[in-house]
């Protein structure tokens, strides 16, 4: 049996990748470790839990029905990073504003970090795959935080993860030196190496676009989705980003999100789905733009910005793009 390497172990080992290398960014990764398994262990209960199911009744910054178990991720996830002093600020779908926090270590902290805490969250009641989001920077600004803090573009992001709680609660991340996966062993309760240098496949056989708006889509997207249809590729889209774009990394393929008519930039969010989402795929080899640009090149505007998205295997996307 191969030794067993955790997530802590794995990340104290590659710390020496960081120019002045402090034990900061090691510290943040393990505040994340451990918010996820708080919320891996949440929403697996989520069917048994009294009240952990279901709508709050109110709506997120997006407009959209907030899920009890998003506001409960996304407290876990904040106070994870308050707590441990590195991080000055992060931004949250979630939240409106990007929430500063006011203790004296965090204001000499170095870092902000800007999440999804729980996305797909509509998805939880019937039990489908969901996942948390995450992009790490390092402060740009002096004194007190301030707007261009958070919106840097995707290139200037130090690390980037996401969490899939699927039929495994798995972390994947990436810190500019490749990517690599996670399994979280409940019986001991860590986070293990599984999935180590992850590689996409160049080219794959799985697309997955929402058809219900295949008549609000542009020609070019219309073009490409019947070309994979006459190729018989597999359909596969289960309405949860994280858990269609972690398949296509491994399996090859290419999630697109586009714009339509009534949403010219879509759906998704640039800051903490579009960015992470690309940091990954270009780690492990693939690709993501809007359908014409690089989208780590954007540049942010807007903390909820929204922006198209095709991202996985770095043929189809390209070719998606000249479509
Ligand atoms: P639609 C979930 O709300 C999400 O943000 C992604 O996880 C998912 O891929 C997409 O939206 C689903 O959106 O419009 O196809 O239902």
């Amino acid at each position: 049996m191969s030794r067993i390497i955790t997530l802590s172990e794995f990340i104290l080992d590659r710390q020496h990748e960081f120019p002045h290398a402090t034990g900061e960014l090691s510290r943040i990764l393990g505040a994340i470790e451990l918010a996820s398994k708080v919320v891996s262990r949440e929403v697996n209960k989520a069917g048994l839990a009294e009240d952990i199911l279901g709508a709050m009744g109110s709506e997120n910054v997006q407009g959209e029905q907030q899920q009890k178990l998003d506001v409960v991720a996304n407290e876990l996830f904040m106070n994870a990073m308050k707590g441990q002093g590195e991080v000055a600020g992060v931004a949250s779908e979630e939240d409106e504003h990007y929430v500063v926090f006011e203790t004296d270590r965090a204001k000499q902290g170095n870092y902000i970090v800007t999440m999804d805490p729980l996305d797909g969250s509509s998805n939880i009641d019937v039990n489908v795959s969901i996942g948390t989001i995450f992009s790490i920077y390092r402060r740009v600004s002096t004194g007190a935080l301030k707007p261009e803090d958070f919106l840097q573009p995707g290139t200037a992001q130090v690390a980037a993860g996401y969490v899939v709680y699927g039929s495994s609660t798995m972390l994947v991340y990436t810190t500019g030196h490749g990517v690599n996966g996670f399994t979280l062993d409940p019986s001991i309760g860590t986070f293990c190496l599984s999935h180590p240098d992850m590689r996409t496949p160049e080219q794959g056989k799985i697309f997955s676009v929402n058809e219900g708006n295949y008549n609000d889509f542009s020609e070019g997207v219309r073009t490409y989705i019947d070309a994979c249809k006459e190729r018989r590729y597999s359909a596969r889209y289960i309405g949860s980003l994280v858990a269609d774009f972690h398949r296509n990394l491994l399996k090859g393929g290419i999630y697109i999100y586009p714009g339509t008519t009534k949403a010219p930039q879509g759906k998704l969010r640039l800051l903490y789905e579009g960015n992470p989402l690309a940091f990954i795929a270009e780690q492990a080899g693939g690709m993501a733009t809007d359908g014409s640009q690089r989208i780590l090149e954007i540049q942010p505007e807007q903390l909820h910005q929204r922006c198209p998205l095709f991202i996985g295997s770095k043929a189809m996307v390209e070719e998606a793009a000249k479509a």
